[in-house]
């Protein structure tokens, strides 16, 4: 094959990565078959907690007299705020534009009830096809929570999962709110007692396995605030010692570690209430030590603990970083976090995941990702075309599909086909 031509290396890199489809294993989007856990449309993507806060401060509306409104009328205020007494310059108001655009709207007249019409006229199982296609998104990670109650009613139902969404097992209200779930997986028939037992930890881990045989997940997960610390004899502490990490042993699970976030901040804001904070990267040293054999997929919050990320996973084989998380995912972080991966881990990490909760959020976010990743590899073989390397077209779509999902299934040890739906 051809050694390609310094002429026209980044369009065939753009192309190659427009071209392959990504396995996006972070996001909050559910098929329709979930009912309304999936969001989809002009005003749930309006009312993205993304944009609450911004719209709260342009709009210099009290957040109570905010959340007082319908969702419509949340939805025009901020439209009206944020993209007519406003050009749309943030990461989120950029991406509704960009989504508006690649659905083929009328952008000029900026008239929210002609998109609102749109949507409306939508079949959503088609819909959810051509979102999918636009993103070229192969496989979608849902976060299954077996303690949220709409959740729970829908699995036990045994709904018929979209082949092209997959399970992980999110674990935060066990992990980080013992006290209350003690208190649920009582009422659940299981044996626990707040205090702990090795029958509570017995019992807890009947539980997990009752839902990883329910929910047939690519991986356990866990956000964890950054004052977390490991090991410890707190309730978060014994439960991923006793109750976690022998499940994924015995289940050939991995663990994935969100870090960093600090919740409800500020109240008021309900789900955008959330902040960040430094997290201490011994809690990863500690974990990958003591757990070799358990594969971590690990994204922290803080821009401060993107390099410490980077160094140790040099250190750990079993530790797989991804994705710009959340306060991370905007041009500068991911440009800067994406350059420091590839220069300290070479092509073995998962640059992006969408973290979407609107389905049509794929479109923006995967079209900023690649355009990422695709400047952050043409800069590395400038300089290997420059110093006489020659690489080739197969060589380019080889490690761009090892980025976008290669890394994530070999990691998990797994095939898409073999997944059980
Ligand atoms: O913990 C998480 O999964 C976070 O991604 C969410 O809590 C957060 O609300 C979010 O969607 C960020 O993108
Ligand atoms: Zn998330």
């Amino acid at each position: 094959m051809e050694p390609i031509l310094l002429s026209n290396l980044s369009s065939v890199v753009r192309e190659i990565c427009k071209a392959t489809p990504v396995t996006d294993i972070h996001t909050h989007l559910f098929p329709s078959s979930f009912g309304a856990l999936h969001l989809w449309g002009i005003d749930e993507l309006l009312n993205y907690h993304y944009l609450i806060p911004e719209t709260i401060r342009a709009a210099n509306i009290a957040s109570n007299d905010y959340f007082a409104l319908t969702p419509k009328d949340r939805a025009d205020l901020t439209w009206r705020t944020l993209f007519l007494e406003s050009n749309p310059y943030s990461d989120s108001c950029r991406g509704v534009v960009k989504i508006l655009s690649e659905l083929d709207l009328d952008l000029s007249k900026k008239a929210i009830d002609t998109y609102r019409d749109y949507f409306n006229s939508l079949n959503p199982a088609q819909h959810i096809q051509h979102v999918l296609k636009l993103s070229n998104v192969k496989a979608v990670v849902m976060s299954n929570d077996p303690f949220d109650p709409e959740e729970r009613s829908i699995w036990k139902d045994r709904p018929h999962i979209d082949p092209t969404f997959y399970s992980s097992l999110r674990l935060d209200a066990l992990v980080n709110s013992w006290s209350e779930a003690s208190t649920s997986l009582q009422g659940w028939g299981y044996d626990v007692i707040t205090e702990f037992s090795s029958r509570t930890e017995s019992e807890v881990r009947r539980f997990i396995r009752d839902w990883i045989e329910l929910t047939q997940p690519l991986f356990l997960s866990i956000s964890l605030p950054p004052d977390f610390s490991f090991p410890n004899e707190s309730p978060s502490g014994r439960l991923l010692s006793h109750c976690i990490f022998p499940l994924c042993s015995e289940q050939d699970l991995p663990l994935a570690l969100m870090i960093g976030v600090k919740r409800h901040v500020n109240p008021c804001l309900e789900l955008a209430g959330d902040s960040v904070g430094k997290a201490d990267i011994r809690v990863i040293e500690s974990m990958c030590t003591e757990y070799p054999h358990i594969r971590f997929l690990v994204s922290m919050l803080s821009r401060e603990n993107q390099h410490e990320l980077c160094v140790t996973a040099r250190k750990f084989p079993n530790l797989l970083p991804f994705g710009c998380w959340w306060f991370s995912s905007n041009l500068l972080l991911q440009r800067e976090i994406t350059n420091m991966r590839l220069d300290m881990l070479g092509p073995t990490f998962i640059p992006q995941h969408s973290d979407a909760r609107v389905l049509e959020q794929l479109i923006y976010k995967w079209h900023n990702a690649r355009n990422i990743l695709a400047e952050a590899l043409v800069t590395r073989y400038i300089a290997l075309i420059e110093a006489e390397w020659t690489i080739t077209r197969s060589d380019i779509e080889r490690d761009v599909s090892r980025l976008s999902s290669g890394n994530f299934w070999s990691f998990i040890n797994k095939k898409p086909s073999e997944i059980k739906h």
